[in-house]
């Protein structure tokens, strides 16, 4: 008895295939963002992923110990904002790498179709961090639905270089008409590539925008403060008695 329910949770749940990451330090922070709109199943699958109700978790590998943070966002949060944001914050940040980056974000979509605020938001959030699409509450289209509406958005989606849907139900139904199932779904494969296929990739990509980032508002720190020299000189030794004016929000 106790070995067929070991097999059922092993059917379940396939383990991830623990991934030999090559980053340093060994303790790895991963931090996810669930975005979308109202209502699709995003705190249900944040639950699933992580197996608790907390939204922090750690996953223990040969190489390093991850520690996976999930944002479970609602409807009202600018989630491209809260991206940047998140990067602002972590230039303060000198013991860890990215310890506030946000190096991922799983969008979902309606079942329904594809809405202006989420071509708007989608829009957005592409330029600041990678974006997996997620097709939320799958169970409630027919096989021959999810493969039309899928692909409608892969169409859409390869003009704003975003990659095919997966399509995922986020907890087990069972109903008059049948049984939706988690593992009919693509919920494994997100759960295997956010923490184990992908996040070596994820982590390198979100740390390389960071630092590009961090390039760039040097450069222009130091291009400022270079104006600001120039200008005091000019104004101490200005042999013309020629009238400077500096900018008013100089
Ligand atoms: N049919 C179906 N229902 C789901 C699925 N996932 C979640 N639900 C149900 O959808 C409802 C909303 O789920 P939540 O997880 O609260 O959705 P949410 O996106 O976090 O909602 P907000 O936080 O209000 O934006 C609940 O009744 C869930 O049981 C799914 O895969 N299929
Ligand atoms: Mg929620």
């Amino acid at each position: 008895m106790l070995w067929l329910l070991v097999v059922a949770s092993a059917i379940e749940l396939p383990p991830l295939r623990a991934p030999t990451l090559k980053l340093k330090p060994r303790d790895l922070r991963f931090n996810v963002l669930v975005a979308g709109l109202k209502g699709l199943g995003k705190t249900t699958a944040c639950r699933a992923l992580l197996g608790t109700n907390a939204s922090t978790a750690t996953l223990d590998f040969a190489t390093a110990v991850l520690t996976v943070s999930i944002v479970d966002s609602d409807l009202d949060l600018d989630f491209a904002n809260f991206v940047a944001k998140r990067r602002h914050q972590n230039l303060k940040n000198t013991d860890s790498p990215d310890d506030c980056l946000i190096h991922v974000c799983v969008y979902f979509l309606s079942p329904h179709g594809l809405l202006d605020a989420d071509r708007k938001n989608l829009r957005r959030i592409r330029r600041e961090v990678t974006v997996i699409p997620v097709i939320a509450k799958a169970d409630t289209l027919t096989d021959a639905e999810l493969a039309a509406y899928r692909s409608r958005l892969e169409k859409e989606f390869a003009k704003l270089k975003i990659e095919r849907p997966l399509a995922i139900i986020s907890r087990d139904g069972d109903y008059r008409w049948g049984r939706s199932r988690i593992r009919h779904s693509d919920f494994n494969d997100l759960k295997r590539r956010l923490f184990s296929d992908d996040t070596e990739d994820l982590i390198t990509k979100a740390r390389s925008h960071f630092l590009r980032f961090k390039r760039r508002r040097l450069g222009r720190q130091k291009a400022r403060s270079a104006l600001k020299t120039i200008a005091i000189l000019a104004l101490l030794y200005n042999p013309l008695k020629l009238r400077l004016q500096l900018p008013l929000n100089f």
